[in-house]
């Protein structure tokens, strides 16, 4: 199907009805639903979709940089390129497919890139749909080049949520973290689970490879799961922030919240050849809402 940017999106679907929506543009998984299609990724409703960025929600992928912390434009550039359709990428492990609906997408530099970033490399991102609705990234980053990189690299996940007051994360208790918000200075979390009360941003390093986002009023629970991705960004703009973003609605940073496998604090290096996987898992599972178990 066309993006209303006018790019190719693709629909995978499951025998159960759910559907998931991945975006040539940036590689960007742009929906996801569940059996009953409801919508569970947030999308701005003013999402500039023309615009050669990203569209405001669903899950842009950061790469090869972070935020702005290197010479790159904010989160790295390849949220912003046309990305390939791969039929016969290199194997992976068939959890990653059997019984599962996904697609490959495929992201090289253009000598334009190389400009800016001088490393060859082959970006492989697999997106599945499994039986059971849950969604599965996989991104594969190998070292095409002839001397080491190191990059940075996140899933910016928009988890879509009835209000940011009913939200909590757990899993990152205890777990040190950097602020954004004060020159990334960094701080160890108290023991009990985040919630939301004011514009934060935060990067959770080593975290756990499970952190459950529990949406009372809704009685979901989405459980992200990941390997390779040693941080959590966990990111909500709040009011001020909002109404400085042309593509957010002013009151809208109420439905979403992101939570983001990452590898930041620790830029990952690859020699020449080598290959690094980050997998991010996302169960969506209904919760009593259950505060501490
Ligand atoms: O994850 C937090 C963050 O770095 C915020 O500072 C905010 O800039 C957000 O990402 C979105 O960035 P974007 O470039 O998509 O507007």
């Amino acid at each position: 199907v066309k993006g209303s940017n006018g790019v190719d999106q693709i629909v995978l679907r499951n025998s159960q009805g759910a559907s998931a929506k991945v975006s040539l543009h940036g590689g960007q998984v742009v929906s996801w639903r569940n059996d009953r299609g409801e919508e569970l990724l947030f999308a701005s409703s003013k999402a500039n979709s023309k615009a050669s960025k990203a569209i405001r929600g669903g899950i842009p992928i950061c790469f090869p940089q972070f935020g702005n912390c290197g010479s790159l434009e904010q989160h790295g550039f390849a949220r912003n390129k046309i990305w390939i359709v791969e039929e016969n990428p290199p194997s992976l492990p068939s959890k990653d497919s059997r019984g599962k609906s996904f697609i490959d997408l495929l992201l090289k530099p253009t000598e334009e890139d190389l400009k800016c970033w001088p490393h060859s490399f082959e970006l492989r991102l697999r997106v599945c749909l499994g039986m059971d609705g849950n969604l599965t990234l996989i991104s594969r980053v190998r070292n095409t080049n002839a001397k080491p990189f190191s990059f940075s690299f996140a899933y910016h996940s928009y988890l879509s949520v009835s209000d940011i007051s009913e939200v909590r994360v757990e899993g990152l208790e205890t777990m040190d973290y950097l602020d954004n918000l004060c020159q990334k200075e960094r701080f160890t979390e108290q023991g009990d689970a985040i919630t939301f009360e004011a514009e934060f941003e935060r990067v959770y390093i080593s975290s756990p490879n499970c952190v459950a986002v529990l949406d009372h009023e809704r009685k979901r629970t989405y459980v992200l799961k990941k390997e390779g991705l040693p941080d959590v960004v966990v990111w909500n703009p709040w009011e001020k922030k909002s109404k400085s973003m042309a593509d957010l609605g002013a009151h809208e940073y109420r439905q979403m919240v992101c939570v983001d496998g990452a590898a930041i604090e620790k830029p990952v290096t690859l020699k020449p050849g080598e290959e690094w996987t980050g997998r991010l898992e996302i169960i969506v599972v209904p919760s009593s809402f259950c505060s501490k178990n």
